[in-house]
């Protein structure tokens, strides 16, 4: 991936701390293709990868990582035909059942994924879907606050891939499976927002089995040249569309098999 750079590490630095900013800050900027409109995948994920070294430097401990834009409904809702990765650190971590502040956070949307804890290392490239659930520990249901640093959440692949890929909070909960007890690929959920439904799916929306979603995870890191260490939280990417949120939102969803993570969103 490397070969298709073309920002200076000038620029892939400078660009790395605009996001730290806008991310720690919360505010938006604009898409960076506006200023860069030659840029490439490649640019993007260097970013990416400057970004969570400037977090590790800072104390910020890798836990993870996260499929996004793996489902249809979320590509069309976001006009982009290609999925993503980002990293997740203990700091995007939320407990379940807690409050959620917003005022760290510019246009939070949330999202219903199943996350993978990996038993084993996976490698890429070519890692299948079966390779990722014999080397998965065990499935749990999540959810995903995204909160995009671009305004108006306008932006194109190139852009949202530097900015970690829209990552800022994620609740894990629910009830903990193993793969081989459940059919991954039809698992129902459903998402209230103050008691109300507001989305629906079912699992194979994502990419057609969430496994293919991680398993495109270790295939692009294998193009950054890392592996997926055994013991990560991968998220797999939404089920429906993202639904935002604002203060005073309560948030439950359901997943068939795996129970329900629920929060609520605080000033
Ligand atoms: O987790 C996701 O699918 C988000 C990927 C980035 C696009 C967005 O902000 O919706
Ligand atoms: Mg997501």
């Amino acid at each position: 991936m490397s070969s298709n750079l073309t920002l200076s590490r000038e620029d892939i630095v400078r660009l790395s701390e605009r996001f730290e900013g806008a991310q720690t800050r919360a505010y938006a900027i604009p898409k960076l293709t506006n200023e860069y409109p030659g840029m490439t995948i490649a640019d993007s994920y260097a970013v990416q990868t400057q970004l969570r070294r400037r977090f590790i430097e800072q104390g910020h401990k890798l836990i993870g990582w996260k499929a996004g834009l793996t489902s249809k409904a979320k590509m069309v809702q976001m006009g982009v035909d290609v999925p993503s990765i980002g990293f997740l650190t203990d700091r995007m971590a939320r407990p379940e059942n807690s409050a959620i502040s917003v005022s760290d956070l510019i246009h939070p949307r949330v999202e219903c994924e199943v996350a993978f804890v990996m038993k084993h290392e996976l490698r890429g490239p070519n890692c299948t879907a079966e390779q990722v659930l014999a080397a998965t520990d065990y499935v749990l249901p999540a959810v995903e606050v995204i909160d995009s640093r671009f305004s108006g959440f306008k932006f194109d692949l190139e852009s949202v891939i530097a900015d970690n890929s829209s990552s800022a909070r994620f609740v894990g909960g629910g009830r903990a499976r193993y793969v081989e007890d459940i059919d991954l690929r039809t698992l129902g959920v459903v998402i209230e927002i103050n008691g109300e439904m507001v989305a629906m799916g079912a699992s194979a929306a994502v990419l057609g089995h969430p496994a293919e979603a991680i398993a495109m995870v270790v295939n692009i890191l294998a193009e950054l040249g890392e592996v997926l260490p055994a013991g990560s939280f991968v998220m797999s990417g939404a089920i429906t569309e993202a639904i935002a949120v604002k203060p005073g939102d309560s948030v439950v969803a359901r997943f068939q098999e795996l129970g329900s993570v629920s929060m609520r969103f605080v000033e």
